[in-house]
């Protein structure tokens, strides 16, 4: 690992590996992994059952004789069941709580400290962070990775650190003016509350943030036009998550044509969740990690859950990785209406479409009797509500058929007055799905 942020240059070398080089570098790292964690019971079991060792890896497509790791298995050995160190190596334990079960812990030793600081530190300067900036972390600081995981990014990068943390918003506002924030990280949907705060406190925004990155949860285009165009910035696209790492597997650079998977450390597959064969490159599939230098609790094929694209081509930015395309949904977010998979950023995109609906929004279905219904309750704007029944009508008439075009589901629509519908510091969470409750993460 180096320093990059010297005079001129940016990028750590490992970043623009020719391919064949990264892919001997991700070989030799692949066996070194299936070594060390050949005694975590889940992996020994599965080993002994595929008569499988590190030297039955002689390339990389003999990563599809590994076996797969999901949620249920991290929970089946809680609470830390796949370390490969010993309790008293750990430097740091994380969890993410996650919307059904038990939490799930995820740890790191010093050395996964080092590297994950390194990690966030490169996409923050692939995306224009220099160490004369100052920096509003509006992250939550806790079990969550975001806050503790961007953090040490920024401070290995050298910039100023405002660990505000998120929630608290009008602080939020002020602290950001008197202190000169130029920077700001959080979830693409507290960005927005910040603005929207900001307009009715009659501060502007604007000033003095020149750009973000965003990250954590989905968000679409559209979204990133206008959040940009509300704080008048530059907005970066970052992504990752507990168990492969925290923040810092993927994220944008200056072309913002797809986040940059950091493949010198993750392994990635991209599948068809049912036959968990890989789509041909550029399709749509579940994403799976492989953690290759971790040394704490790294995790073999780790099933995200998470549809994105992934394409090979080289990037004008001098990286040589993979890139991935926005997250367009998670496998267990999927909503299947009247059987139509639906996932929540199709609501997102259809009602960016119609203006004056801002992106809050919430998502209801229900089974009143034999047939789905889904309810969309949406923000519009104040100059659009009115007491006429037959305006309000064709609102929701032109809302509706956008979600029909988008999704091929009829849903009703409500309307709902700005700033009443529930607002998120951290991960926005939309969906509230009334119909028999099913574990979404079982295996
Ligand atoms: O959200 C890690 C993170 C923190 C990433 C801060 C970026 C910035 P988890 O809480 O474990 O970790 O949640 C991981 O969040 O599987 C995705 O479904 C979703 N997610 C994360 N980043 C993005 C993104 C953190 N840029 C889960 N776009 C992942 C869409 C994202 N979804």
């Amino acid at each position: 690992m180096t320093a990059f942020v010297t005079e001129n240059r940016i990028l750590d070398a490992e970043e623009c590996l020719p391919r064949a080089e990264l892919e001997a570098l991700q070989l030799t790292r692949l066996r070194q992994v299936v070594e060390r964690v050949a005694h975590v019971p889940f992996y020994r079991d599965a080993f002994a059952l595929r008569g499988l060792s590190a030297n039955a890896i002689h390339g990389l497509d003999d990563i599809r004789r590994l076996p797969f790791t999901t949620k249920a298995d991290l929970r089946r050995y809680h609470p830390l069941g796949f370390i490969t160190l010993p309790r008293e190596k750990l430097a740091r334990i994380h969890g993410s709580s996650g919307t059904t079960g038990t939490p799930t812990f995820v740890a790191y030793s010093q050395a996964d400290l080092r590297l994950w600081a390194n990690l966030c530190a490169r996409f923050l300067v692939s995306g224009g962070l220099r160490p004369e900036h100052t920096v509003q972390v509006a992250f939550g600081y806790g079990l969550f990775t975001g806050g503790f995981g961007l953090h040490y990014g920024i401070e290995y990068v050298g910039a100023t650190i405002i660990p505000i943390a998120s929630g608290n918003t009008r602080r939020q506002i002020e602290l950001m003016q008197d202190l000169g924030s130029e920077v700001l990280v959080c979830t693409p949907s507290y960005a927005l509350t910040i603005a929207e705060t900001a307009r009715e406190l009659g501060i502007d925004p604007r000033r003095p943030l020149k750009f973000a990155h965003f990250g954590a949860e989905p968000w679409t285009e559209a979204m990133r036009q206008q959040i940009e165009a509300e704080l008048d910035l530059l907005a970066f696209n970052n992504y990752g998550l507990s168990e492969v790492i925290g923040p810092g597997v993927s994220g944008e650079c200056a072309a913002r044509n797809g986040m940059h998977i950091q493949e010198d450390h993750f392994l990635v597959e991209c599948l068809d969740p049912e036959t968990l064969e890989p789509v041909p490159e550029g399709e749509p599939g579940e994403l799976v990690f492989t953690a290759l230098t971790k040394e704490a609790m790294p995790l073999l094929r780790y099933r995200t859950r998470d549809i994105a694209r992934i394409w090979r081509e080289p990037c004008a930015c001098g990286r040589t990785s993979a890139r991935m395309s926005r997250v367009t949904g998670r496998t267990d977010d999927m909503l299947i209406i009247r059987g139509v998979n639906v996932f929540p950023s199709q609501i997102e995109e259809a009602l960016l479409r119609v203006e004056g609906t801002t992106p809050h929004y919430m998502i209801e279905v229900d089974r009143p009797a034999t047939l789905d219904e889904m309810t969309v309750r949406v923000e519009v704007a104040p100059e659009l509500l009115s007491d006429r029944m037959d305006r309000m009508q064709i609102l929701k008439e032109r809302i509706g058929r956008e979600i029909l075009t988008v999704t091929g589901i009829r849903a009703a629509i409500e309307l709902a007055a700005p700033r009443t519908l529930e607002r998120f510091m951290g991960k926005a969470k939309r969906v509230t799905d009334k119909r028999a409750i099913v574990d979404r993460e079982a295996p």
